[in-house]
């Protein structure tokens, strides 16, 4: 029996599923998990020792590769020193002010250890900032589990939430309105009928958890131009964009100032760091200052403040982001040919360190249109893969994520093994 399916009958007896996150239970692709035993660079071996070209990297932190040694260094380093204190330390101000200097938008910064905190924290304040109910989100997009955001959309116009998820009281979900993504129309008319009523929209950015889909520039725009206009709070929630698609984020290709940013993964190194930050004036409602209150025993923890420092100097060597982008649309337009060579319908996409593939013959740019994709054919591509050593995210739903560590070699290598996998699929 191989040690992966020994490990996951033996977690499943202690965890529920044997995870300790649901997609890593391979629920969509089905088979065995790997059980990861050590990673470095862009590869890591599972519990039966074989090697994986990994294409999830944490699900972002990773853009450096596993266990950079300048990063493990700073890690160990805090870690002599003490490992939690539950007082201020400088490295939270060193950090604070790295990402102030990055992003503009961002006046003041809180930290905190996920980033479904940090989503959730920044939608508390903004109802507490303006005094109202109402948030709005997309389909599709997802920002983490607290209760608010778990919801599908409703029917009829107004599409308010129901939960999806159950132990969600339909009244945590009753404020909050789910449209669709690059529906401009559809936001233009809720904002006409419910403006004055919305504390806030949350976006993806640039999606990551419906695949990768990227907003037209016609919805980044109405978003920014109709949350000033009713006074609402405009969150790019970038948790899985921040850092990732370009030193200035999403919003920074955008070039739209949002009034709140929630960050997560790569600020963090691979250690369990998040935050939410923007206008001075939002933030300054936050507690102590104001009464919006936010708080955690590990928020700015020493070892994560290390991890995300030193990957934060690490990112802003000159290029580095132009490569990465590189290497990403090598690999997309790589796998385009390599389906087109095998006759296989299946569209690619990239943007920075993010990549999408949709068996479909064109990009999708809804919720909607990423379920039109054929989940079959994804599922024989990603097991196919992962005999061929390479890691796919088990879920069609998810972006793809490279690092620096991917080199154009082994970029190479991807799409040579894609041209195998595609033609027996
Ligand atoms: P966490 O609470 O998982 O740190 O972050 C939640 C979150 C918030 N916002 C965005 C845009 C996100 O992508 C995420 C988490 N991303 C998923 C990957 N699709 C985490 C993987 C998982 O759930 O195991």
């Amino acid at each position: 029996m191989s040690r992966n399916l020994e490990l996951f009958e033996r977690g499943k007896q202690v965890i529920p599923g044997g995870v300790n996150s649901p997609v890593r239970a391979f629920g969509q692709v089905g088979g065995t998990p790997r059980f990861v035993k050590r990673a470095e660079g862009a590869y890591f071996w599972d519990a039966d020792d074989k090697q994986y070209l990994d294409y999830v990297g944490s699900w972002g932190p990773a853009i450096l590769g596993h266990a950079h040694p300048d990063v493990v260094k700073a890690v160990q380093d805090a870690a002599v020193g003490g490992l939690s204190f539950g007082a201020p330390t400088e490295g939270e101000i060193e950090i604070a002010e790295e990402i102030c200097k990055l992003l503009p938008s961002v006046q003041q910064v809180r930290l905190v250890s996920s980033g479904t905190e940090a989503t959730m924290s920044a939608i508390r304040l903004a109802r507490g900032f303006t005094g109202r109910d109402l948030i709005v989100k997309f389909e599709g997009c997802y920002h983490g589990h607290s209760d608010s955001l778990l919801v599908k959309a409703g029917s009829g116009l107004l599409t308010f939430g129901n939960p999806s998820s159950g132990g969600v009281p339909a009244d945590c979900t009753k404020h909050t309105l789910v449209l669709q993504y690059n529906d401009v129309q559809q936001l233009a008319d809720t904002f006409k009928e419910l403006g004055d009523k919305i504390a806030c929209v949350i976006l993806e950015p640039i999606a990551g958890n419906m695949n990768l889909i990227k907003p037209s520039a016609e919805f980044v725009q109405a978003l920014r131009s109709l949350t000033e206009q009713h006074g609402a709070v405009l969150i790019y929630d970038e948790v899985m964009t921040g850092f990732r698609v370009g030193l200035q984020c999403a919003q920074g290709l955008h070039g739209i100032t949002p009034d709140l940013t929630t960050l997560g993964k790569v600020v963090g190194g691979g250690m369990p760091l998040a935050a939410f930050g923007g206008r001075a004036d939002i933030m300054a409602k936050i507690a102590p200052l104001g009464n919006v209150y936010q708080a955690g025993t590990l928020s700015g923890n020493p070892l994560s403040v290390a991890a995300g420092l030193a990957t934060l100097r690490l990112i802003q060597q000159p290029g580095f982001h132009d490569t990465l982008g590189q290497r990403s649309a090598r690999l997309a337009a790589g796998l385009a040919d390599a389906a087109r060579a095998a006759g296989v319908p299946m569209t690619t996409d990239s943007v920075g360190g993010m990549f999408g593939f949709y068996f479909s013959d064109r990009v999708p740019t809804s919720y909607a249109e990423a379920t039109q994709c054929d989940i079959p054919r994804f599922k024989a591509f990603f097991h196919a893969m992962l005999e061929e050593g390479v890691y796919l995210a088990p879920s069609a739903y998810e972006a793809g994520f490279t690092s620096i560590a991917h080199t154009d070699a082994l970029i190479d290598d991807t799409i040579a093994a894609a041209g195998r996998a595609l033609a027996r699929i």
